[in-house]
């Protein structure tokens, strides 16, 4: 922490010693050093595909085999990596006070493998391992699908695999030279129930987040004063994620924001008595939460 100056280090863990109710907003950078892209990151986060060109319904719709593709890469990276300290700290913090929640914006799975209490975790856009059907009339859902791939189809050629002949048409789709194959409804995933198309139980844009979860976040907000805020490796960008953060300091809370990048602020922009502690979140949360 050889940049951080001492006295900030002091003053917040004072403040954190002190502190009854707080509740932490994580993004992608908690994940970055585990080995996982940002969302906003350079050179978008697959292929060359950015965020908001897969993660909508539109997509979906028009394209559910590209769109599975890019989801079954995410499942197959999230569960090649190990959380990392900082997803460690936080659950531990939780465990020490019990009026601390986290909203999470990662769906990731590393919180949870993390052993994060469930009960003060709120996955605000879902997970990659739960999985819904896709018709608006079915309510399937399961939750911890860990299999990798979910469906034959959606196996990921491995890099510089040395393929058979009769394997020849597979490609390392990771590699942009490549064309995406193309995948018809009968290779995805389908809903045991009704038979319609299953997708990944994650908040695309447009969509609202899950209303049981916003229940109860809403609810521990309206139970009164908030002691600190932890903005944890986000870009504080997505609505209505980032809107928490001012709903936490018209509660009272400071807040301490954790990212790589200074520029990354939350919208209405540091107060005095916030913190603001540059560098990888793997090395600082658990150093700030010890
Ligand atoms: C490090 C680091 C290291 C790197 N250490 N730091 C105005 C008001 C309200 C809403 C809107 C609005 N304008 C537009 C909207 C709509 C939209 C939105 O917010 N768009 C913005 C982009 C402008 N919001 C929505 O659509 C939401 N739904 C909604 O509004 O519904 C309304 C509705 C109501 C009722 C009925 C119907 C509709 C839904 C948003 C869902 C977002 N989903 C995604 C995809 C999830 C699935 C998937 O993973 O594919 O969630 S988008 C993507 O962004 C993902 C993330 O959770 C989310 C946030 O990103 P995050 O985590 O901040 O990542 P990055 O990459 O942006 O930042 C990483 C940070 O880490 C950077 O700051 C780095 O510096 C830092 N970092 N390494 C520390 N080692
Ligand atoms: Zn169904």
């Amino acid at each position: 922490l050889a940049n951080i100056a001492a006295a900030d280090i002091k003053s917040f863990t004072e403040h954190l010693q002190k502190s009854k109710r707080i509740v932490a907003l994580l993004g992608a950078g908690l994940s970055a050093s585990s080995g996982l892209p940002t969302f906003r990151g350079a050179g978008g986060l697959w292929r060359s595909f950015d965020a908001s060109s897969l993660a909508t319904p539109e997509a979906f719709e028009s394209n559910p085999g590209l769109v599975w593709q890019f989801y079954s890469y995410r499942r197959h990276m999230a569960l090649g990596v190990e959380p990392n300290k900082a997803h460690y700290a936080l659950a531990e913090l939780s465990r020490r006070k019990e009026n601390f929640i986290t909203l999470s914006q990662n769906v990731d799975g590393l919180s949870p493998r993390a052993q994060h209490p469930p009960g003060q975790l709120h996955l605000l856009h879902g997970s990659l391992f739960n999985i819904k059907c896709n018709e608006f009339y079915c309510n399937y859902t399961r939750e911890n699908d860990f299999t990798d791939p979910i469906v034959p189809a959606l196996e990921i050629p491995k890099k510089g695999l040395n393929l058979p002949a009769s394997r020849a048409n597979e490609v390392d789709i990771t590699d942009v030279a490549n064309p995406v194959p193309e995948l018809g409804v009968a290779d995805l995933p389908q809903c045991p129930k009704c038979g319609g198309l299953l997708r990944p139980g994650v908040v695309w844009f447009g969509e609202p987040l899950p209303g049981d979860t916003i229940k109860a976040v809403d609810d521990w907000f309206d139970e009164g004063q908030i002691d600190l805020m932890l903005v944890i490796g986000t870009s504080s960008k997505v609505y209505p994620a980032a809107e928490y953060t001012d709903t936490a300091r018209q509660a009272g809370a400071r807040v301490a924001v954790i990212n790589m990048d200074p520029n990354d602020k939350p919208r209405q922009g540091l107060k005095q008595r916030d913190w603001f502690f540059q560098g990888d979140a793997a090395v600082i949360v658990p150093e700030l939460l010890k």
